[in-house]
């Protein structure tokens, strides 16, 4: 019995990587732009740190990791090739800092709708999240909790 428990833990998920999505969600754009950004907290629960690899969604040409730094006093953003996650704990993506860019989206993101986005990560593998488009500007919408 012990065995057979095991073996269908193992099949559930990945023994050593364990990664949370909380709270994504994206900017709603106005007519005629073409990227918008997405903000979440990666939680990782596993002894090992992480690293999330790639990111893409149906919505977008392609989407990247992207850094906010401050350069003469002007902020700007800069592609990054990941995020690290480290064990245990946590990777916020937030405005005015870390975020995913969708690139060439393929419509306006209207606030309301979901976007689904595939993750990459480099032990916990593939993981999906659904973004909430929140507002346009300002900051997180209020979760809603749905189980
Ligand atoms: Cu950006």
């Amino acid at each position: 019995m012990r065995a057979l428990a095991a073996l269908l833990l193992m099949a559930a998920a990945p023994a050593f990587a364990q990664v949370v999505i909380d709270k994504p969600w994206a900017r709603a754009t106005a007519p005629g732009v073409k990227v918008a950004a997405g903000y979440m907290v990666v939680r990782n629960k596993a002894t090992v740190a992480d690293r999330l690899t790639s990111a893409s969604s149906p919505a977008a040409a392609r989407v990247e990791t992207h850094v906010h730094i401050h350069e003469a006093g002007v902020m700007k953003m800069r592609e990054v090739p990941g995020y690290d996650i480290p064990a245990g704990g946590a990777f916020e993506l937030k405005p005015g800092g870390a975020h995913l860019m969708f690139m060439d989206i393929r419509r306006p993101f209207i606030e309301g709708e979901k976007v689904p986005v595939k993750l990459t990560f480099e032990k916990a593998g593939e993981v999906n999240a659904e973004f909430d488009v929140g507002r346009i500007s300002g900051g997180a919408p209020a979760t809603h909790h749905k189980h």
